[in-house]
């Protein structure tokens, strides 16, 4: 697709430098090489397609060439600062961004399954890598990566999947402008990084959560599982599970994978 294109779309958003690649490694290393550069705030790294497309933990993110979105965009500490307390809902922003734009421009039923993937209909659709930076004890900034499944042909084969997964235009049954959806997706992290700190954006991103009240199951990295039911967020994102009577355990970002406890594939 052509620079022009991407840019006509995006031209009413206050974005920093503005960087289109046809094949890149990952658009978050580019991201953050300009992160170390200075690049301005809101500064968009995008490519058509990515070939060491990265996912959170060292797994792996399939973009393929013209049907997908892979972007990451910068974002800055400002005058609301980003505290160790916000950290965490610098990931929750990018799958809230995704999930709204999804259900007010393509009226489709997004959800976030947390941390941060965005399931249509019970399949992802989308997932997010937010990657902090320190110069020594300064937070840099932090570099917020968005891959999205736009087109079928997005949709990476079963076999190399953890998650059944979809594209928008299969779920919305039409095709769908990747440079529109960028817009509107941007537009919303535009919009929810300026309320960072506020218990709006808590409320929404718990508002939008698959699987609340549910049982579930969380894969802790070590290979132990724990199973209960989807209780809300943490002011810092950390998850709230039930399990067992009166019992509550928190689970950071970070720590552990949650998948439902029926219905779908054990990963
Ligand atoms: C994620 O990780 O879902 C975060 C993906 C972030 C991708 C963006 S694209 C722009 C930026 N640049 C990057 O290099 N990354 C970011 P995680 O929750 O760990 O999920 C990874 C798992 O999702 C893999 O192990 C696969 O099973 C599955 N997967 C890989 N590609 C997929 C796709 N296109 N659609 C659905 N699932 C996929």
């Amino acid at each position: 697709m052509q620079k022009k294109q991407w840019q006509t779309a995006l031209k009413n958003l206050p974005l920093g430098q503005q960087h289109y690649f046809a094949q890149v490694g990952s658009t978050n290393d580019i991201a953050a090489k300009l992160l170390d550069a200075d690049a301005p705030h809101l500064s968009l790294v995008l490519a058509d397609e990515q070939v060491k497309g990265r996912g959170r933990n060292g797994r792996s993110w399939t973009t393929t060439g013209g049907a997908a979105l892979a972007f990451s965009v910068i974002l800055l500490p400002k005058d609301d600062p980003i505290t160790a307390q916000t950290l965490g809902r610098v990931s929750g922003l990018g799958g809230i961004a995704v999930c709204l734009a999804l259900q007010k421009h393509y009226s489709l039923p997004a959800a976030v399954k947390w941390p941060n993937d965005v399931l249509l209909n019970g399949k992802k659709v989308a997932g997010v890598l937010a990657e902090a930076h320190w110069r020594a004890d300064r937070l840099q900034g932090v570099v917020l990566g968005i891959g999205i499944n736009v087109l079928p042909a997005s949709v990476p084969p079963a076999r190399d999947l953890n998650f059944p997964a979809t594209s928008v235009a299969a779920e919305y049954g039409a095709t769908v402008s990747r440079p529109e959806l960028l817009a509107h997706v941007l537009t919303e992290v535009i919009n929810w990084y300026s309320l960072l700190n506020s218990d709006n954006l808590l409320k929404t991103w718990e508002a939008n959560l698959a699987f609340r009240g549910e049982q579930v199951y969380l894969d802790a990295r070590d290979g132990t599982h724990v199973e209960g039911r989807v209780l809300g967020l943490n002011p810092d994102g950390s998850l709230r599970l039930g399990t067992g009577p009166g019992e509550t355990h928190t689970f950071r970002i970070g720590e552990i994978r949650l998948r439902a406890s029926i219905n779908l594939p054990v990963s």
